[in-house]
């Protein structure tokens, strides 16, 4: 198994894990995904649009709606999830160090302007499933605090092909996203930023 460039707080990173054509075949296979499952914008349970657009493959996706937030086997406009990208796939397979595949593969598209809050992700049965994301396209500054809120954080820059595995004990830390560094990748034509992350549910 690869080793990891650097850890921070037992997150790894793995740098340019992907090559420039693996990251273009990956936005092939999204534009797909989004073609069948349309880009949208979730709404927090105050009624607040989030400014990252996101959608889903596999056979849990990630919505948000005044109701409040949970997977669904379903889009918001009701039609199934497409199924996960073999390339996906395979950076699991590759890196995860899981015997089960992800249920789950949520699309997030940042613009120049979008940011997302420190949040924890305990939307998943078992925190023990590792969650693997994959950044695509502008650089991202990457904030990662603790298991509680608030005390200190560390910030570092996510650039496209970059994968970081959230395992054990850094699998509840905060984290969130305070930046995108527009015009840093030529990835996509229109810029901005795509991350996908891979998780099981059930
Ligand atoms: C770090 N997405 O969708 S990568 C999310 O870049 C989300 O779009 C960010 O946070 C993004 O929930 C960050 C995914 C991630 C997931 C779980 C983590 C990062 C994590 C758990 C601990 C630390
Ligand atoms: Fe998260």
């Amino acid at each position: 198994m690869t080793l990891p460039t650097f850890s921070v707080r037992g997150v790894p990173v793995w740098k340019a894990f992907l090559s420039p054509e693996q990251q273009s075949r990956l936005v092939l296979d999204l534009r797909e995904v989004v073609r069948q499952a349309p880009l949208f914008h979730p709404v927090t349970m105050r009624g607040k649009e989030m400014s990252v657009r996101m959608t889903s493959a596999g056979q849990y996706g990630w919505v948000s709606d005044r109701r409040g937030y949970r997977y669904e086997q379903v889009h918001p406009a009701g039609m199934e999830w497409p199924p996960i990208p073999d390339a996906v796939l395979e950076v699991w397979r590759t890196l995860s160090g899981y015997d089960r595949d992800p249920q789950s593969c949520l699309v997030n598209f940042y613009d120049a302007s979008a940011r997302m809050g420190l949040h924890q992700d305990r939307d998943e049965a078992d925190f023990s499933a590792p969650v693997l994301s994959i950044s695509l396209g502008d650089a991202a500054l990457f904030r990662v605090g603790n298991a509680e809120r608030g005390g200190s954080t560390e910030s570092f820059w996510l650039e496209s092909g970059d994968v970081m595995a959230l395992t054990g004990e850094s699998r509840l830390l905060f984290h969130g996203v305070d930046r995108i560094r527009a015009g840093s990748s030529s990835l996509l034509p229109k810029g901005g930023r795509i991350n996908v992350t891979l998780r099981v549910v059930t």
